[in-house]
């Protein structure tokens, strides 16, 4: 997690009367950063804080709870949805509603939240390596992971990419096992099918401040039919079916007002977000076309994506290593980051997992030593997009 902002425009304390020092620190321009995100006018926003000072309903499904599950439904294309305080909760809750128990098939190329899901839930984290093509989970892997034992899959759409849908399913079907897909990257991506979150038993998003799709936190659950949707709905209230029922061991993950109804707004300007993303995205592709020692993830032939990163690779043959123009580009005020960088296996609650091992992943054990998420937001200026593409070419 990197450091938040200081807050130097804020207002000074009643009692301090002294003129405040220009620091240094606020003269420089602030470090460009992996992502940003997008913020409508506050204007914009300021109807929807009335109506929630007006009516007095803060939480507990309220009415832009409501609308929010409604407008996202349809914008996804899927049946149900289900909103969340987070992603993390709702990982978590699916894995509860599927009432997944024992072994567990994921991969170790995520953002440590996939793995940590699987641990508060009971259930053994096995690690499958990922396909270099992708770095989603690889089919042939995952069929050669499973025991007896095995209980579900839990692949991840990395950066949005979809992940071998028809393969996965297929093994599923043919060993009896549930698809819970962690879609925290992939709000929006469609294929020529329809959303991809249509897919597995269920999909997880996330709304993190760090994603296209933001409500400061949240997160969503989708499933697919009406009986399912009932019992996630139960599980993120405590368990309460009505005033005095309570029917499962839920948890509290409701979202709140505030941030359906950011949500609400979001949704209104996410063509907009999808677009300025993918300029950036074709600018990055065409400066690195031809760039040796620096491969771009293929273009997308077969979905619509949603540009949520930027991962490049620093292949041997780039002057200097993914470290090096890490460092680099740090120096120069440009925050890139590492995802995903220690792999899940690295970290000590995983690491003694039989699975877990360099030989079992050799392939996700290379690309996390190549992989650098270059920043991607749609307030990202043409010059600072400049800046980061001459710092990398003239390595
Ligand atoms: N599954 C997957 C595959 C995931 O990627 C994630 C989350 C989850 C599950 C769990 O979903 P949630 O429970 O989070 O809903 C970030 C996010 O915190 C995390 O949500 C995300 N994945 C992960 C990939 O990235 P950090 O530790 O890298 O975040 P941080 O604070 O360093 O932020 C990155 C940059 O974003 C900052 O340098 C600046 C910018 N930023 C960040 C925040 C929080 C802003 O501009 N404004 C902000 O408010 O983990």
């Amino acid at each position: 997690m990197s450091p938040a902002p200081a807050y130097p425009e804020a207002p000074p304390l009643p009692r301090l009367t002294a003129e405040r020092p220009v620091s240094v620190a606020a003269r420089l321009p602030p470090p460009i950063t992996v992502t940003q995100p997008y913020l409508p006018p506050l204007a914009e926003f300021l109807p929807y804080l009335e109506k929630i000072w007006e009516n007095k309903w803060l939480t507990n499904n309220g009415p832009f709870h409501v609308q929010l599950e409604a407008e996202l439904s349809e914008f996804l294309g899927v049946p149900h949805i289900s909103l969340f305080a987070n992603g993390t909760i709702a990982l978590i809750a699916a894995l509860q509603a599927l009432r997944v128990a024992g072994e567990v098939i994921t991969t170790p190329y995520s953002f440590v939240a996939t793995a940590h899901a699987l641990l508060w839930n009971g259930n053994q984290p096995v690690f499958a390596d990922i396909d270099p093509a992708t770095l989603n989970l690889d089919p042939d892997k995952i069929e050669a992971a499973i025991t007896p034992r095995t209980t579900a899959i839990l692949p991840v759409h990395c950066y949005g990419r979809p992940c071998a849908i028809e393969r996965i399913e297929a093994i599923a079907a043919a060993h009896g096992l549930k698809v819970i897909y962690d879609a925290a990257h992939a709000f929006g991506v469609r294929r020529p099918t329809g959303g991809l979150l249509r897919h597995g038993d269920l999909s997880v998003l996330s709304f993190h401040a760090t994603k296209v799709f933001t409500t400061f936190e949240g997160g969503a659950i989708v499933s697919r039919d009406k009986t399912m949707k009932q019992r996630i709905d139960y599980l993120k209230n405590f368990g309460f079916a009505d005033e005095t029922t309570v029917v499962a061991p839920g948890i509290n993950g409701k979202l709140n007002e505030i941030s359906a109804a950011f949500g609400l707004l979001q949704l209104r300007h996410i063509e907009e977000v999808f677009a300025s993303r993918a300029a950036i995205d074709a600018r990055y592709r065409q400066a690195f076309a031809r760039l040796p020692g620096i491969a771009c993830l293929p273009a997308p032939l077969d979905y619509t994506p949603n540009y949520s990163y930027f991962p490049i690779l620093v292949r041997p043959n780039y002057p200097l290593t993914r470290d090096e123009l890490y460092r680099k580009l740090q120096a120069n005020g440009i925050h890139a980051r590492r995802y995903f960088y220690p792999l899940i296996t690295d970290f000590p609650m995983y690491r003694d997992i039989p699975s877990a091992t360099e030989r079992n992943l050799p392939v996700a054990t290379r690309i996390a030593t190549e992989i650098l998420c270059l920043p991607i937001y749609p307030a990202l200026e043409s010059h600072e997009q400049d800046r980061i593409i001459a710092l990398a070419t003239a390595a």
